[in-house]
């Protein structure tokens, strides 16, 4: 049985939470910007293939496709927005 207060929870929890999943942060400090693109850029130079963490597509390849990406979320200003330690550009 379901009581009032887990109705309201999970309401709650439906309707209130939004989070968003973006590509491009390769070296993990909660920003898409240069250093991002600077890094998928040169292991795209060297055709780098396999799992890293520039093949931010996952085809287990780094190439222009995965530049797109990294540029497009840079370009945006994409950025960890954390209501727990912060935002990314606080720190
Ligand atoms: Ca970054
Ligand atoms: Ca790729």
């Amino acid at each position: 049985m379901i009581s009032f207060v887990s109705l309201a929870l999970i309401s709650f929890l439906k309707y209130s939470i939004r989070f968003a999943i973006f590509s491009g942060d390769v070296n993990q400090d909660g920003i898409v910007d240069a250093a991002d693109l600077s890094l998928v850029d040169n292991d795209a130079f060297n055709s780098v293939s396999g799992y890293v963490s520039t093949d931010v597509n996952g085809d287990d390849f780094v190439d222009a496709s995965d530049l797109s990406i990294v540029d497009n979320n840079a370009f945006n200003g994409i950025l960890v927005r954390n209501p727990i330690v912060g935002d990314a550009a606080s720190k």
